[in-house]
């Protein structure tokens, strides 16, 4: 662990850099602006020693939360814009009635960490007095955030949340997506004319997502837009609905934690936990996908799961989802070489998406590399089943692939190199995280 141990420092200096006094940057060059699940994940790091910018960090972007409970996937930074592709003169996020007032965000939403988070503050709390305050005042943000999922994102009212856009999910240009898209024919003159600003190197652009996904990401926000985001109009019109398991196993997570918050504030938990049971019975029942072993993605549209196997599909593990039978076939699969086995020695775990297929790719952004929060949803879920040893190197491979390569967006999982933007600001945080849970189980400091 002592060799770990500067790197929290180093942590700690990125998170400060990436701070702006409100908010924390995902990354100073090409994410200047405040991001959903970001922000829920960069809370969890600076719970374990900074309450006061934890706290700031989820008011912040709940201050942007949406009249009918949706809470944006980005807050724009005024100061900052014209770095990034969308901003907001290309959503036009003012045209739904539920737009927040004198802010500026997107229009679409992403997984809700963010009730996890909450809990994660009040939990490592010196004044818990204080820190109730806090959870007093972000309580029925979290509940209207949940009952819009449930009264808007459910057409199929099974208990799940849909996905509308491909960053709703997180995993902008994953393999799932390719498959989702296939058979799409956009006439080319309902794409409207757009300038990407991610891509200023050769290298970015290798990484990145191509062009041709770049169009179906603003076609489907076109869609939004000529619905005023209205979202039963937009599900009626649009060809992405997809119900899955990341954004769905989170929202699970999530529920489990306002039912605990409900009873740190002598609230009434029975609609958390009616939630919990729905969407976990609803994931084994929808979402499982027999011959992979694991959790897949449906396509509402197509009435079909999307065939996929990505790491998103292990995410159930921690929220507690899956039967016992699915755990062991979720295990196998998980710990195989597919996803980088335990003594494999030449690897690290865990790939984002299986590297015994054909399209993927190492080095290009969702389609292979390891993501920090993914991992550490992983080792929470493999922890909870009881699978020390798979646990135990994937929170060593976090520490190490930091200590190796610096605080990466993602990383390859051969040679661990780091990738994307440096000084990410979820790397950071998590790997204090990570770092603090590894202590704990040594017995040290935690
Ligand atoms: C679109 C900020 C975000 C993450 C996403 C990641 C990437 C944005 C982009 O960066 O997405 O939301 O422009 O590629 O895919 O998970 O939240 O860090």
């Amino acid at each position: 662990m002592r060799e770990y141990s500067p790197f929290v420092e180093k942590a700690k200096a990125v998170l400060d850099r990436n701070w702006t006094g409100t908010y924390t940057m995902p990354s100073q060059g090409i994410y200047p602006h405040q991001w959903n699940w970001d922000s829920g994940f960069i809370a969890i790091g600076y719970s374990h020693y900074n309450t006061g910018r934890a706290v700031k960090e989820l008011q912040g972007l709940f201050s942007a939360q949406w009249q009918n409970g949706m809470l944006p996937q980005i807050v724009f930074n005024p100061k900052r814009l014209g770095s990034y592709f969308p901003e907001p003169d290309f959503w036009q996020a003012e045209l739904s009635p539920n737009y927040p007032r004198g802010l500026l965000t997107s229009g679409i939403t992403m997984p809700p960490i963010h009730a996890y988070a909450a809990l994660k503050i009040y939990e490592r709390a010196e004044d818990k007095e204080e820190a109730r305050g806090f959870l007093e005042w972000i309580y029925p943000r979290l509940i209207s955030l949940h009952r819009y999922l449930y009264r808007e994102r459910d057409p199929l009212g099974i208990g799940l949340a849909c996905i509308r856009h491909p960053w709703e999910s997180g995993m902008d240009n994953s393999p799932m997506w390719d498959r989702v898209f296939a058979g799409w024919d956009i006439p080319e003159d309902e794409i409207p004319t757009y300038t990407r600003k991610d891509i200023q190197s050769e290298e970015a652009t290798a990484m990145r997502p191509d062009d041709r996904s770049y169009d179906r990401f603003v076609y489907l926000i076109e869609i939004f837009k000529r619905h005023k985001y209205d979202e039963r109009a937009i599900q009626k019109d649009s060809p992405f609905l997809i119900y899955g398991p990341l954004f769905n196993g989170i929202l699970s997570a999530s529920n489990e934690a306002l039912i605990i918050l409900s009873e740190i504030l002598g609230r009434d938990g029975r609609e958390p936990a009616e939630w919990y049971e729905a969407t976990n019975r609803a994931m084994r029942e929808y979402l499982y996908h027999e011959e992979h072993g694991m959790f897949d993605y449906y396509d509402i549209v197509k009435r079909r799961l999307v065939d996929v196997e990505t790491a998103a599909g292990f995410i159930p593990l921690f929220s507690g989802s899956p039967t016992e039978a699915q755990t062991k076939a979720l295990y196998d699969y998980l710990n195989s070489h597919s996803f980088c086995a335990l003594h494999h020695g030449s690897c690290f775990s865990i790939p984002n998406y299986d590297t015994q297929k054909h399209d993927f790719d190492r080095t290009n952004y969702w389609r292979g590399p390891i993501w920090i929060n993914i991992n550490w949803l992983l080792y929470h879920g493999l922890g909870r089943y009881g699978f020390r040893e798979k646990m135990m190197s994937v929170m060593e491979d976090i520490l190490e692939l930091v200590k190796l390569s610096g605080f990466h967006e993602y990383f390859d999982p051969y040679k661990g190199l780091g990738y994307g933007s440096d000084d990410f600001s979820w790397t950071a945080a998590l790997f204090i995280d990570t770092y603090h849970d590894m202590a704990t189980l040594y017995g040290g400091e935690g």
